[in-house]
This record gives structure tokens, sequence and C-alpha cells, in this order.
């Protein structure tokens, strides 16, 4: 059969965007699909961010595909279907399929007439059996795929159904590597910043943190799996590119398997320059692994640093603090590691909370300060205690450049404040770099023919992203939901912490109280209980497990802690 893989452009042109400025990264999710079937069957890969924009529609018709598959995070959605909606018109006979992050945490999202097939969780093996399946049923168009666990399709009668949840594979080291001939066509143009070309691999799946803004932990229900070191040190000897981006989202984790992987590394002689993620406290705690992870090649770290404040931190559930995010910068600096901080600003902030944070960046010398606004995503604890009370449902505005909840500050002075923080930080910036140059003049020699080269692609984006009228912009015409139209203001939205706090005096909200009730439940529970709430009092039959929050949290405390 043939198979179109396609990973869908994330935004229209102009709009603001990570991937223009900071981080363009392999279709991992496709290749990783794709080398399940790529030996029986003809399978291509589009990159729809590095093509222009009738690429798909061409291809579409050229190849005629059976099956066209695409991915989608939050931000993609309306991407992602359209997509498969151009495939429903150009080839009517194509099986549709979406999977991802998105099409795991909010399903019916993609309950729509042109996608036949949802797919949950953990891909590959689905993936597998659902082609199976339709090469033998394609000639009969029969489109229903009852039996195969991890999806959600229509059935004879038209109804949309759930399968069973699909098992995660036990171990990672039984998965085929992704297939990276596939896109052998885009090498070289993946980049983050200015190391490229750049090669994405992962080599662990999970998190055993549970931080209440992030859906990591539910996706992959609370386990934590690792590819063996061998298995990773393939991987990086397979790439021709100098720079590896390591994906997984804690990679910091486990002290044996990275002793295992430095040995590995050395024993191998592998040289690359490899980036990951990973928490800080584990930098904090453990200086003797974080310099042998130097030697062996890691030149670069991104760290949720979120907030220069503890008591935020414990809000978010974090677990961790300011103390250690500034020991880790410094083992960082004293190894030669590039530090990239993610930080998370709130809708209710005003100008002193800014200078504040922006101060805090500077003191730390971090190499790439991503300053983010904190924003409930579908899928995660704080999207359900705050559903109510989001500004809009355009998911395009989920990208944690948009304040999805109301601002304290006007909308504009909140962007101007927001806006600043490239400029603000830059001393921050250029003193990471100076300790670079001093650490580690090998990667700056390699990395120095970059510059010119990310600063011609990205400098009208950087312009973009410095200018609080694009933000203004883009959500012109998209404030239309739930809180929005209730007239919510900052003061009905109660972060979580904010039961310590004074009384809020509500005369002073002009006239707009909405009668929502404000969140009042104690700190260590309150996600968790609203969760419990709502997953009682929603759709009792049809919660796909992944979106059930109730396996991942214990309900009798949460039932007991409700207020
Ligand atoms: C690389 C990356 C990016 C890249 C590119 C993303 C991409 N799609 O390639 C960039 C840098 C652009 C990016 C940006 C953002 N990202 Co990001 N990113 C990642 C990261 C670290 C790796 C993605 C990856 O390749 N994973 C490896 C593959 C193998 O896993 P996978 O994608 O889950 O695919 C598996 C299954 O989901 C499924 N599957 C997926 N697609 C399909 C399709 C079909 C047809 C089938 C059958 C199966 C299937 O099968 C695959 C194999 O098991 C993930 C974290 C993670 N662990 O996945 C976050 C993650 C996807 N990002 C996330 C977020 C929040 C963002 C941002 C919004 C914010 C930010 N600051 O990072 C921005 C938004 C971008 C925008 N346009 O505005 C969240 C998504 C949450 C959500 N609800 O969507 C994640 C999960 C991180 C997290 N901790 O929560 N990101
Ligand atoms: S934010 Fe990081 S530490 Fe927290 S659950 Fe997500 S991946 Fe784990």
């Amino acid at each position: 059969m043939r198979i179109l893989l396609v990973m869908p452009t994330p935004f229209e042109t102009g709009r603001l965007g990570l991937e223009n400025v900071v981080w363009l990264s392999e279709p991992v999710a496709l290749t990783a699909i794709g080398a399940m079937v790529s030996d029986r069957h003809d399978v291509r890969v589009i990159d729809m961010r590095l093509e222009p924009e009738e690429t798909l529609a061409k291809t579409l018709v050229s190849f005629q595909p059976h099956l066209v598959g695409t991915t989608s995070m939050t931000t993609d959605v309306y991407q992602a279907k359209a997509v498969l909606r151009m495939t429903r018109e150009i080839v009517p006979s194509a099986l549709t399929v979406v999977g991802g992050h998105a099409p795991t945490l909010q399903p019916q999202e993609f309950d729509e007439p042109y996608i036949d097939v949802i797919v949950q969780g953990e891909g590959e093996h689905t993936f597998k059996a659902l082609v199976d399946r339709w090469q033998a049923q394609h000639p009969a168009g029969d489109r229903t795929f009852e039996g195969i666990d991890g999806l959600r399709y229509t059935d004879a009668n038209g109804a949309r159904v759930t399968n069973g949840k699909r098992a995660q594979t036990v171990s990672l080291d039984d998965l085929p590597m992704p297939n990276r001939r596939l896109i052998q066509q885009y090498q070289g143009r993946y980049f983050f910043t200015v190391a490229r070309p750049m090669a994405s691999i992962f080599t662990s799946r999970g998190c055993s943190f549970d931080c209440n803004f992030c859906a990591i932990w539910e996706f992959y229900e609370r386990r934590t799996r690792f590819l063996s070191a061998k298995k990773i040190v393939d991987q990086m000897e397979a790439c021709d590119e100098p720079f590896v981006f390591v994906l997984d989202d804690n990679f910091l984790s486990n002290k044996k398997r990275i002793a295992e992987l430095c040995d590995e590394i050395e024993r191998r002689g592998v040289k690359k320059f490899w980036m990951t993620q990973g928490r800080t406290d584990f930098v904090a705690d453990n200086p003797e692994i974080i310099e042998r992870l130097s030697k062996a090649g890691l030149v670069g770290l991104l760290s949720g640093f979120e907030s220069n404040d503890d008591d935020n931190l414990e809000a978010l559930r974090k677990k961790n603090s300011w103390e250690k995010n500034k020991r880790a910068n410094e083992i960082l600096r004293d190894n030669g590691i590039f530090s990239t901080g993610i930080f998370m600003v709130r809708a209710d902030w005003e100008k002193h909370q800014f200078d504040a944070l922006y101060e805090y960046i500077n003191s730390l010398e971090i190499g790439i300060p991503l300053v983010t606004i904190l924003t409930p995503l579908p899928g995660t604890q704080l999207f359900r205690a705050y559903q109510d009370q989001l500004l809009t449902t355009d998911y395009r505005l989920f990208d944690l450049l948009h304040a999805v909840l109301p601002t304290k500050l006007p909308r504009e002075e909140f962007y101007k404040h927001f806006a600043r923080s490239a400029d603000d930080t830059v001393t921050s910036v250029n003193k990471a770099i100076a300790n670079m140059v001093k650490k580690r003049p090998d990667l700056i020699r390699r990395i120095v023919p970059n510059v010119l080269w990310f600063y011609a692609r990205t400098w009208r984006y950087q312009r973009v992203h410095r200018d609080y009228r694009s933000f203004l912009r883009d959500e012109e015409g998209l404030l239309n939901g739930p809180g929005q139209q209730r007239m919510l203001t900052w003061r009905d939205v109660r972060y979580p912490g904010a039961e310590n706090e004074a009384p809020i005096d509500q005369s002073a909200n002009d006239g707009k109280r909405s009668n929502l009730i404000p969140l009042r439940i104690p700190k260590r529970t309150w996600v968790d209980d609203v969760a419990d709430a709502q997953a009682r009092s929603a759709h009792k039959n049809d919660i796909h497990p992944a979106t059930d929050t109730r396996h991942a949290t214990d309900v009798s405390n949460a039932v007991e802690g409700a207020a």
C-alpha cells in the first residue's frame, strides 16, 4: 500500500511560533510509526513546515495514497484537520488517520466526518495493526476497526467508538528505531537555534513527576521507560549530523542509565554535540554526573525553571526550588553546558513581577531564556480547573505565548512587558555566550558559521516576537471563549496557592462580577479535586482511559480533600 505521513504546518505565515525562531525538530512521531511498516509498504513523509503550501495537494494527486496519517499537538489541531480534509477531497478512498498528544488528550476535537481514525497514546503497534487491517479491508472500503486497541473510529452505524486502551510497549528496545531515511530529503534543515544540522532522537518516554501544567505524565500514565545505552549510541552513531537533540522530557532521571550511556559513548568514541531536557534539581544534586555528561558531549540543557518564587513552584507542583535552579545553573556554566530555561509568567502579573523575573534571569546568566505564559493546556490538571474561565478556545493561542486567561493589566500593557523579555534579558544571554566561548571553544568553532544563517532565517520573526502588537494581532477576533462570554476578569481566576492570599475586594470589579464560584480547595489536592469532580459529572460512558484522570489520581483523598 502507499502510505503518506504528513507533518502539518503549525500556524499561518507571520504568526508567532517557536519553530520560526528557536527549534525545528524532526517529525519523530512520523518516522517512528513509519518504521513499523516501511519494510512492507511504500511510505512517504512530507514535512509541511519545510514545503511550499501546494506540496500536499500535489503529493496527494501524484502519490494516490491508500492511507494518510498526520500528527497534532494542541496548537496544530486546525492544521492537522486541514491535512485530512484536503485528503478526503482529493483522494476520497484514502483512510485518514490522526495521532499524537492532542488526539489522545482531546479526541472529541477530531470527531470530524473526514477523519476516519483517531489513534490514542503510543502509536507504533496501533499503527501497524491498523495498516494490516486496512490492507485487508480497503478493497471493500470497510473503515471499521473493531478490536484494534488504542483507536477511535466510526462504526457501521455512524457512531464514534473508542476501542480498548493499548498497553504501552514494555521495553523501548523492542521498537524499531525511527526510520530517518523517510525524511532524508530534509536532512540538514532541522535546527535548535544555531545548532544545525541537527538530528532528533528519543531515549526515554514519560516522567515520574506530576506538574499540574504538563500532561506528559498523564499521556504516559506515570510510567517512564528507557532505551538501553547501546541503542542510544547506535542511534547517535547512525546520525550524520554533528548535533543531536535528545527529545526526552526528563532525560536526567536515572543515574545508572546515564553512567552506562557515558561509558558506551566513551567506549565507542562517539563525538557528537548533543542537548536534551532535564530538571534542575537533578543537576543541582548531581554535579559529578553533569561533569561526566559534559565530557560525553552534552552541550545544552533545556529545563523548566518556571518561576523565581518558591510559592509559585509549589503551586505548579514542580517539587523544586529557586535555590536549586540557581545552583543548577552554576553547575551547568562550570561544565560548559548552555542552559535554556523556560519561565512562566502569569496573566495576573503586574510590571514589578515582570521586572523581578527578568532581573532573576540576568542574575542566573541563562543562555536562552524562554519566557512563556502559564497556559492550561488540554489534558492537564490546570485545564480541567480553568476550562470554564478561558477567554478563548482557539487552540492556536495555546502556544504559551498568548494569555488565554484574563490579564490584570490591560492586554496591551501586559504584552508590552511580556515582549520585552528578549531585550531585558540580553545581559543573561551575553554572559552565557562569553562563558561558552571560554569553556567550549570546540563547539563555538562549529557554530560560528551558523550564526549568520540563523539571523538571516529568523530576523523577521525576531522582530515579530519583540513587538507587543503581534500578540494583540494574533488574538484579534479569537477571544470568544466561555470566560470572555461571561466577562470574567482576572479577579475571578484563583490560581493555585491563592487561597493563602488576602480576600479580594469584589466591589472593585467594575460591576462585571460573574456568578463563578472561585476555587477554594486546599493547596495540596486542589487540582485533583477539580479533576475528580469533573470526571464524576462528565459523560459517564465514553471516557478514554488516557483522558480519564481517575486512574491517575487518588480518588478517595481527592474526595475527602474537596472543599
Ligand atoms: C520536539 C517537540 C516540539 C517541537 C516540534 C514538535 C513536533 N511535533 O515535532 C517544537 C519545538 C516546535 C515544539 C513546540 C511546542 N511544544 Co512541543 N514537544 C516536543 C517534544 C519534546 C518531542 C516531540 C516528539 O517528537 N516526540 C517523540 C514522538 C515519538 O512522540 P509523539 O510525538 O508523542 O508520537 C507518538 C504518539 O503520540 C503517536 N503519534 C503521534 N503522532 C501520530 C500520528 C499518527 C498517524 C499515529 C498513528 C500515531 C501518532 O505515536 C508516536 C510514537 O509512539 C514533545 C514531548 C514529547 N515527549 O513528545 C513536546 C510536546 C509535544 N510539546 C508540547 C508543547 C506544549 C509545545 C508548545 C505549545 C510549547 C512549548 N513552549 O514547547 C510549542 C508549540 C508550538 C507552536 N507551534 O506554537 C507538549 C504538547 C502538549 C499538547 N497538549 O499538545 C509536549 C507533549 C511537551 C510537554 N511536556 O507537555 N515542540
Ligand atoms: S514539566 Fe517536566 S518534570 Fe514536570 S511532569 Fe512535565 S516533564 Fe515531568
